[in-house]
């Protein structure tokens, strides 16, 4: 050891030519070890990202990044539009090759030729302006004259000019909030763009996209229009007290006193919710389907849809069709249905959805069978017919791509079949011929103060850093199904597999003892008992579909009306949309309650003006009764196919 060390000074005295060792040279008290001015070598990367800001009519700028990949000429660009930070979505452009930096399907787009352009929504960010949440378009309910179709418009006029490596066409892509700033860009298009794809858009904040479904209040939101409003980067989050929400909302009361107790009262978006309870004109008039459904088609249109949505599960087949009733030569609007949570497609991996395997990578087959080739089609120079069915849906329960001309497929009038009607029994069976006999009703107390979760405990804040909400619509229903306020209906085991593709309609007759009262229906596969493929799914109760109604509005959406209390009362409930096999040894389930807490705010069950201020006094418990008689016959329509 020390001859080696003895060794090593020598060579270095002989090294240096001196007596005494040389240090090595630096700055004798660095203020910073951070070097100022500082940049690694741009070189090294295979891409280019450019953060520029364009102008719009009015004067305000836009945070735009523009990621070219070196040697890029004449590409076609896509353009992304987003309130959640444009340097977020792409991935924090944290490696020197983009395949590693941008998320999955950028990377993809990128690889396959694209230049990749996100920018901060205005008021967001980066971007200059007002933040206005879900914008409408300029009009009665927006004085400002800008909203997302004008700065669509004029940041593509300004791409086509500015970005050197663009041939000049532009395709619009975005999830969720992104969806509906894609859908917002097809009003009034610019020329340049000629191809859009909307995913899980926010198309109408009422009937079942993010804030309401069919009126019931998703309070669930809080924390997402907490970090919305309360900053414009989102720097601040709702911690509600206790790490099991359940607690808290129920300790709170009302929606409107856990938003007070945070100083949201003050937020306007949140006073709009609350000024707004009803279907009315505020609604109705920036309801995207009802809008587009007024625009000629001019751009090709990719909807994409989940099947398993956890917020916005009415959007994309509602924007569909409404345009598709504009798409005369049947080649400008398509429709893809995945076995998705909400922006699964987009995801690295859509192999599995909670405890469901999908037999291969879902999101991966999309990209490279749909989306690239519909974008290569619509925006390549030497595009090539992309030979992509109007519908392209996966059947879940058979785990396979479907190609169909049209959807839904079974719907009453003109569809390939009709829906076929399944009667709930008295005895909690379920089965295809009407009741007879006397028949009866299912009944169960609902008691506010002892809400129907909507998963198992503990409810995490929904976006938590530990919150599994991205699959709560496949969780398991055997935990409801024990509890004596959710009534259960199941079919006898299937003697051949049953195929759905549409929309289920509830039609049921119900009674409360009081004044106003929710109605949650589920339509679950129930795998059989003995499960050999896999095992852990045995007897597993699987929600295909399921949505909420709030009573006071059966009469009309736009205006809340009591019930009448103990009256037999008929409800109809267009659930989500299916595409799915029960597959021969299973069995069809429904269930029913009154409750989906605290996802939806608790009805007080009765009637109050407005929900959102309801006094603790005001909850009480009721009597529910779901009929089953020859009177009364309740049922569920499903969208059976051959
Ligand atoms: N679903 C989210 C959202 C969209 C619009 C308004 C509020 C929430 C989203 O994922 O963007």
């Amino acid at each position: 050891m020390i001859l080696l060390a003895t060794r090593f000074m020598m060579a270095a005295l002989l090294l240096s030519g001196t007596a005494t060792p040389a240090l090595p040279q630096t700055a004798p008290t660095a203020a910073s070890d951070i070097p100022s001015g500082f940049k690694p070598d741009e070189a090294r990367k295979n891409y280019e990202m450019r953060t520029v800001k364009i102008p719009m009519r009015d004067g305000v700028r836009l945070n735009t990044l523009v990621v070219v990949p070196r040697g890029t000429q004449h590409a076609p660009i896509i353009f992304s539009r987003t309130p959640y930070g444009a340097a977020k979505a792409l991935g924090g452009d944290s490696s020197n090759d983009y395949r590693s930096s941008l998320p999955a399907s950028f990377a993809a787009l990128a690889e396959a030729g694209y230049i990749i352009v996100v920018q901060d929504v205005r008021g967001r960010y980066g971007s200059e302006g007002d933040y206005v949440v879900a914008r409408p378009l300029a009009g009665a309910l927006n004085p400002t004259g800008v909203d997302h179709s004008t700065d669509a418009w004029d940041s593509i006029d300004w791409l086509v000019k500015n970005v050197a490596e663009t041939n000049g066409r532009v395709g619009t892509i975005g999830v969720s909030y992104g969806g509906f700033t894609t859908l917002m860009s097809l009003v009034d298009p610019h020329p340049a763009l000629k191809a859009a794809v909307p995913i899980n858009p926010l198309v109408d904040g009422w009937m079942g996209d993010d804030w309401f479904h069919n009126g019931a209040f998703r309070q669930g939101y809080l924390d997402w229009i907490y970090a919305m409003s309360a900053d414009k980067s989102s720097r601040y989050t709702l911690e509600l007290s206790r790490h099991d929400t359940y607690e808290s909302w129920l300790e709170a009361g009302s929606t409107g006193e856990m938003a007070s107790r945070w100083g949201m009262d003050r937020f306007p978006m949140f006073q709009k919710l609350v000024a707004h309870q009803a279907y009315d004109d505020y609604w109705q008039q920036q309801a995207l389907d009802r809008i587009l459904a007024k625009q000629p088609l001019k751009v090709s249109t990719l909807h994409v849809h989940s099947l398993w949505d956890q917020e916005d599960i009415y959007g994309a087949p509602a924007a569909y069709q409404a345009m598709e009733a504009r798409d005369r030569e049947n080649n400008g609007n398509y429709l893809v249905i995945g076995p998705w949570r909400h922006g699964q497609s987009v995801a690295a991996d859509g192999s599995k959805l909670g405890a469901l395997d999908f037999d291969g990578n879902s999101s991966a087959w999309f990209r490279r069978k749909i989306l690239i080739p519909f974008l290569d089609q619509h925006l390549k120079d030497d595009g090539q017919p992309a030979a992509i069915a109007p519908v392209t849906a996966f059947e879940t329960g058979a785990n396979a791509w479907q190609k169909y001309e049209r959807w839904p497929m079974s719907c009453p009038g003109d569809c390939a079949t009709n829906p076929r009607p399944i009667y709930l029994s008295a005895k909690g069976e379920m089965g295809w011929e009407p009741p007879v006999g006397a028949g009866g009703f299912a009944e169960y107390i609902s008691d506010p103060a002892r809400p129907v979760t909507y998963r198992q405990r503990p409810l995490l804040t929904t976006y938590d850093r530990l919150s599994t909400w991205g699959q709560w619509l496949v969780d398991d229903q055997r935990f409801a199904e024990a509890r004596p306020d959710v009534v259960t209906f199941v079919s006898d085991v299937l003697s051949e597999d049953l195929r759905l593709a549409g929309d289920p309609v509830a039609r049921f007759f119900a009674s409360t003892s009081g004044t106003d009262s929710d109605w949650v229906v589920k339509l679950i596969d129930v795998y059989p008992d003995v499960y050999p493929a896999d095992p852990a799914m045995a007897g597993y109760e699987l929600p295909v579909s399921m949505d909420i109604f709030r009573g006071r509005y059966r009469k009309s959406l736009s205006k809340a009306t009591p019930l009448a209390a103990n009256e037999v009362l008929p409800y109809e409930i267009k659930l989500p949309p299916v595409s799915h096999k029960f597959l021969k040894g299973h069995r069809v389930m429904v269930q029913i309650q009154s409750s989906w807490f605290p996802l939806y705010d608790r009805n007080p069950q009765a009637f109050v003006p407005n929900i959102f201020l309801a006094k603790k006094a005001d909850y009480r418990k009721a009597v529910q009764r779901i009929y089953t008689s020859p009177q009364y016959p309740s049922r569920i329509d499903l969208p059976v196919i051959p």
